[in-house]
């Protein structure tokens, strides 16, 4: 099974369109809310390679970016992971 996770802030609009884009692709995420999460958004920046804006996207610990990089992968058919892969 393919582990998505995605970084957000609760005023971020960019996170609630990756949300929305997520959710009408069919694919199961784990969201981590690091808005009053100092811990988690150091974490995020980690793992997303020292990117700190919101969103981040992981799958499987792989960070592909923000909500561009998940339209832009949508667009190509090139995104990684199909809805019965994801748990
Ligand atoms: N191109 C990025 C833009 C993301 C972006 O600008 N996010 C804003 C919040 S909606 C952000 O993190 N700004 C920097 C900050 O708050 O430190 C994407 O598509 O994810």
């Amino acid at each position: 099974m393919t582990d998505i996770i995605i970084y957000t802030k609760d005023w971020c609009s960019y996170c609630h369109g990756a949300k929305q884009l997520l959710t009408k692709l069919g694919l199961n995420f784990q969201e981590v809310d690091v808005t009053h999460d100092q811990a988690q958004f150091a974490t995020m920046v980690k793992q997303a390679a020292g990117r700190s804006t919101v969103p981040q996207i992981l799958i499987d610990g792989v960070g592909i970016g923000g909500y561009t990089e998940l339209v832009q992968l949508v667009r190509n058919n090139t995104f990684p992971v199909k809805p019965a892969a994801v748990g």
